[in-house]
């Protein structure tokens, strides 16, 4: 049976899925694409493989009847309508991470789905899926170095688009090291401080870089840096620091080059290149979930811890204190 997936928002991520579930992967069709810009919706509906209907709407996409379940690529702030008109239409939904912009937002996401009592959500964590990461966390896992105490977390943007804003470090970029850290360490996040180095120029009004502190319920603590101007290219760095050893993401691409006295490593240009190969994995495993009645990857519980993190983060960066971190009582449906 292949999946036939609707895609709501077709920017640089929509665009890179669409591509991956038509040509990279096996199982799925996309028969079903909208946007803001409508425009741009025609656009890609046209040059998807078997072409596909641009919908005026997300929620005509979710009710389309050739659409089995839904992928939301928009921004941020429009995830939580998206992913509870999926759920209210019974569809499982893949939502790009954040599950939503606040913890209140990603509550109710849970009340709905707990209610549907079946898991339909999963959420854009690819670090899981990347093959260093999950290199790194079998490390940590055999007891090779014995009980992590620290997690150094590098998270490096060349550069970011003029609608990112302050607190997107954390919400946006940020998120992404906070889901990484619970799940490499198995444990969960009690406490957040934001330190503010001397700003980077280039970032103009942005508060870039910044240092963040996490503090684990175990007592290992987690340093993550966000440098989201970086200009030289994206650069994703983990090193985990145990009681008898370490151990830490392999250094750049498949070749190093060494010439004129000098070794180099290639570092990717984005996202895309560095996590390509993550993508792919997480979507065919959702797919074939979807096709299977398998279970899903990163929940709706996973998205709403990063989101309440994120939320504390936001609030540290403002007011410089340690702010706690409480998850409150987790539901049945995700243990
Ligand atoms: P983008 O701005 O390139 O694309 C967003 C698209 O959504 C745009 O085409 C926009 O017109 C459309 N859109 C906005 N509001 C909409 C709405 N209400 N309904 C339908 N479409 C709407 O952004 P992007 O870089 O593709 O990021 C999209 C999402 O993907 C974000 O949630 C982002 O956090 C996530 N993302 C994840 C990763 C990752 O590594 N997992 C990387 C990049 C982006
Ligand atoms: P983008 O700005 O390139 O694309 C967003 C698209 O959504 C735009 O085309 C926009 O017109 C559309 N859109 C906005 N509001 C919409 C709405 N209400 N309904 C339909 N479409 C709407 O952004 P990008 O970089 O593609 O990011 C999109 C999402 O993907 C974000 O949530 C982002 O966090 C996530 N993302 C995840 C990445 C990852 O590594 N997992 C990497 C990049 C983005
Ligand atoms: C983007 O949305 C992503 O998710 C990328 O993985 C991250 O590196 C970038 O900082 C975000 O803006």
């Amino acid at each position: 049976m292949t999946v036939n997936v609707g895609v709501i928002g077709v920017g640089m991520i929509g665009k890179d899925h669409i591509r991956r579930l038509t040509t990279v992967l096996a199982g799925a069709a996309v028969t079903a694409v909208t946007d803001v810009n409508l425009d741009e919706a025609k656009r890609v509906a046209g040059s998807v493989p078997g072409g596909a209907t641009a919908h005026g709407t997300g929620q005509e996409l979710i009710d389309d009847r050739a659409v089995d379940a839904v992928v939301v690529c928009s921004w941020g702030p429009t995830h939580e309508e998206y992913v509870l008109a999926a759920i209210a239409a019974s569809k499982p939904v893949f939502c790009e991470k954040p599950l939503a912009t606040t913890q209140a937002a990603c509550r109710r996401i849970i009340d709905a789905e707990v209610a549907f009592g079946r898991r339909l959500v999963q959420v854009g964590y690819m670090r899981r899926y990347d093959a260093a990461y999950r290199a790194l966390k079998a490390v940590i896992d055999s007891g090779d170095i014995g009980t992590p105490t620290m997690l150094h977390s590098t998270h490096r943007n060349p550069s970011v688009p003029g609608h990112y804003t302050r607190e997107m470090a954390i919400t946006d970029t940020a998120v992404h090291d906070i889901d990484v850290s619970r799940w490499l360490l198995g444990d969960e996040i009690i406490g957040v401080r934001v330190f503010k180095p001397r700003k980077n120029s280039l970032g103009g009004e942005l508060e870039d870089p910044l240092f963040i502190l996490l503090e684990m319920a175990g007592g290992a603590l987690v340093d993550i840096e966000t440098n989201v101007n970086i200009r030289y290219g994206y650069d994703i760095r983990g090193e985990v620091v145990g009681e008898t050893g370490t151990a830490s993401l392999g250094a750049g691409g498949p070749v190093t080059l060494r010439r004129n006295n000098l070794v180099a490593d290639e570092v990717p240009a984005d996202w895309r290149e560095r996590f390509i190969g993550a993508y792919d994995v997480e979507f065919q495993e959702w797919i074939d979930a979807v096709r299977d009645g398998g279970t899903f990857g990163p929940s709706s519980w996973d998205g709403y811890a990063a989101a309440v993190v994120s939320d504390a983060a936001v609030e540290a960066l403002h007011s410089g204190e340690r702010v706690a971190v409480d998850l409150g009582d987790q539901p049945d449906l995700y243990a």
